[in-house]
């Protein structure tokens, strides 16, 4: 008999972290938002949950990895958005973001999720942080709850990062 392995949609126990570029931030504040409101309303407290920002999508993931060395967290939510332009920038920013947060993602003990919008222009971008084609945002945050959920099946470090203690007042 087969077994099957799927993550589910509960808040699991632990932090998450959002980390989102400023770039572009008519887009990617709607993006943080989707991603907020997803974790919020699959069970995620408010107090469970870190946002840091960066200038721009490049420097994702740098910042990432320093989020993910801190083991604080058992799930990275990324979040940015590049739009392409009359010259070949955006193809380095888009290649190396994706590249590196890849690169993370595949040897994270924690769960990183991609959010980062690479669009051919504004509208593509528009439609995809909250109008025609959904919220990137939200559908990576709540990837990021399946995965630790699954990370947790499997026995993965995410699984042994449990909340702190809150201090009682
Ligand atoms: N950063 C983005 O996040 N999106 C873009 O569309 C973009 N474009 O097109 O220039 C962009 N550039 C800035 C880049 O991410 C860095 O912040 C900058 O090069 C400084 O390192």
């Amino acid at each position: 008999m087969a077994r099957y392995f799927e993550g589910n949609l509960v808040a699991p126990n632990g932090r998450f972290a959002i980390c989102v570029s400023r770039f572009n931030a008519f887009i990617t504040e709607a993006l943080l938002q989707g991603a907020l409101d997803t974790l919020k309303r699959h069970g995620v407290e408010d107090d469970d949950i870190d946002v840091y920002r960066v200038p721009g999508t490049f420097e994702l993931p740098g910042l990432v990895r320093k989020v993910v060395e801190t083991r604080r967290h058992v799930g990275v939510v990324t979040l940015g958005c590049v739009i392409r332009g009359g010259t070949p920038h955006f193809d380095y920013v888009s290649g190396e973001v994706s590249k590196g947060i890849g690169q993370i993602a595949h040897t994270a003990e924690c769960a990183v999720t991609f959010g980062v919008l690479t669009c051919d222009n504004v509208e593509q971008a528009i439609d995809r942080a909250g109008v025609k084609a959904g919220n990137k945002g939200a559908e990576a945050a709540v990837a990021c709850i399946e995965m630790v959920n699954l990370h947790q099946q499997l026995g993965a470090a995410s699984a042994v990062v449990l909340k702190p203690v809150k201090k009682k007042a």
